[in-house]
């Protein structure tokens, strides 16, 4: 029997991970801040989460983790090519984000896309309560307001974008983007992570469809539907608990003298992704190593680069890319048993992340474009000791907010290095005072005040 719940999330991912025991199948908590975030909402409201769980072929019958309900809905290796790797991160994500890299355009990939979403739709459906509130996430579900609403007119629907909404100009390009736009027109409340996209979705609408809006408020069919910036963050008062462990700073310590106990740790903490900038800024740290303004072994790197997307060709290229640039460095700036760049194609956990983070004197963080970029504030609130420095591209989300970080244009080489060197050579005071504005910053604005912000303004009472 279908369990119906007064609250639903519906994402591509279920917050869960497939594990195999000595038992058989089992399911683990995925830990994430979206999860961490609507777990009180979720908890009170007996709320279900509709996702895919990552495995391709029938999807497992729904089962309650945790205190929430999971429904899994299936997906076939056919629709994972098309759906997930093709419309959404070759042809959605690339072109949302600036089109650093050339979005592809295919028929059959938009079909799929279509195909799914009305699937989660369908889903969705069957799940919600009488007058239930579902709350959307992401790219991958786009179409999913419109198509849940046509299905059920009674739910109060709300839909989160988290990478950016791009300029009309580049909008215009996807073949797909009247029933996009008509996808997300089905939400009450259209959330974005800055205001400048939100106003890109309103002018959008007007451009498109001829539609009329006041402020914010877009008129769709007598409808208003609202679009607005609720900028995402992450647990700070995890983050800072963790950065506090007597452990974590004993392996923060422990990869400093790995490291050789250099004067300068630089780190880098990224998804391998084209979005992110790690070639801006493997060459930022070459030049200055050419130019004598950096030397080694005073001066390391390391660079995490988890593995991401690793069956779409922009992704496969990037990779190359990365690797051959760190062989470049180390092969003119290394000594033997002393690398320059430490690249880590590797995924770690929630303590290791924040060890290397405390271990660093200075964090890059320098997408060509992000919608938020939740390392940055990782990093700022696990530096409780008010060390370190956050060199910062204007073209991350949280450069908005962040205002205290070194911040750089990463398409400037010059002005990158500039910024590097300015973040290791800062004073210690100087470096303190930015450090706490920021952090006073992120403990008024974490990511449970995130969620309880989008869904007041959606209309739900908040979680007691
Ligand atoms: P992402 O593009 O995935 O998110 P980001 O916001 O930086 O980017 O989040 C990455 C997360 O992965 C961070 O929490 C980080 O700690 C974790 N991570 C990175 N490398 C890791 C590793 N090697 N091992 C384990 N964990 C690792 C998208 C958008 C962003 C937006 C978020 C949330 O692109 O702009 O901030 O969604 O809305």
């Amino acid at each position: 029997m279908t369990v119906r719940s007064s609250f639903v999330v519906v994402a591509n991912r279920l917050p869960v991970d497939e594990i195999t025991t000595s038992e058989g199948r089992q399911w683990r908590p995925s830990p994430g801040g979206l999860v961490t975030a609507l777990h009180p909402v979720l908890a009170q409201y007996r709320g279900t989460w509709v996702g895919w769980s990552g495995g391709v072929g029938e999807a497992p019958e729904p089962f309650d983790l945790e205190g929430i309900r999971l429904h899994p809905v299936p997906l076939s290796a056919d629709e994972l090519e098309r759906y997930y790797e093709g419309q959404s991160n070759a042809t959605i994500w690339p072109l949302y984000h600036d089109a650093v890299e050339t979005p592809v355009f295919k028929r059959r990939w938009r079909e799929a896309y279509r195909t799914v979403n009305a699937r989660f739709a369908e889903a969705a459906a069957e799940v919600a309560a009488e007058g239930a509130t579902v709350w959307v996430q992401d790219y991958q579900l786009q179409l999913v307001p419109a198509m849940l609403r046509e299905l059920r007119p009674d739910l109060r629907i709300g839909f989160f974008l988290h990478i950016p909404f791009p300029p009309i100009e580049l909008f215009m390009q996807m073949p797909l983007r009247a029933e996009v736009l008509r996808g997300l027109l089905g939400a009450d409340l259209v959330g974005f992570q800055q205001r400048l996209a939100a106003q890109n979705f309103v002018r959008l609408a007007r451009h498109l469809l001829g539609l009329r809006y006041e402020g914010q408020t877009i008129i769709v069919d007598g409808r208003r539907v609202k679009a607005g910036a609720f900028p995402i963050s992450i647990d700070v008062a995890e983050m800072e608990r963790m950065a506090a462990d007597p452990q974590v700073q004993a392996r923060a310590k422990q990869i400093r003298a790995e490291l050789g106990d250099p004067k300068t740790v630089v780190l880098g903490v990224d998804r391998l992704d084209y979005t992110k900038g790690i070639e801006r800024r493997l060459k930022a740290f070459r030049e200055l190593l050419a130019d004598g303004k950096l030397s080694v072994p005073d001066a390391v790197m390391v660079q995490v680069a988890t593995p991401s997307r690793e069956r779409v060709e922009h992704y496969q290229a990037l990779r190359v890319k990365v690797e051959r640039e760190v062989g470049r460095i180390n092969g003119e700036f290394g000594r033997v048993g002393v690398p320059a760049v430490h690249y880590l194609h590797q995924s770690y956990s929630r303590s290791e992340l924040a060890a290397l983070y405390c271990a660093a004197d200075v964090m890059m963080v320098t997408p060509l474009r992000d919608g938020m970029n939740l390392v940055a504030k990782e990093y700022v609130a696990s530096r409780a000791d008010t060390g370190g420095a956050l060199v910062l591209s204007e073209f991350a989300g949280a450069a908005t907010e962040l205002r205290q970080a070194f911040l750089c244009n990463p398409h400037d080489p010059d002005g990158v290095k500039d910024a590097l060197l300015r973040a290791v050579h800062v004073d210690k005071v100087e470096a303190r005072r930015r450090m706490r504005i920021m952090q006073r910053h992120l403990r008024a604005h974490d990511v449970g005040q995130w969620a309880r912000s989008f869904l007041n303004e959606l209309g739900v009472p908040e979680a007691t």
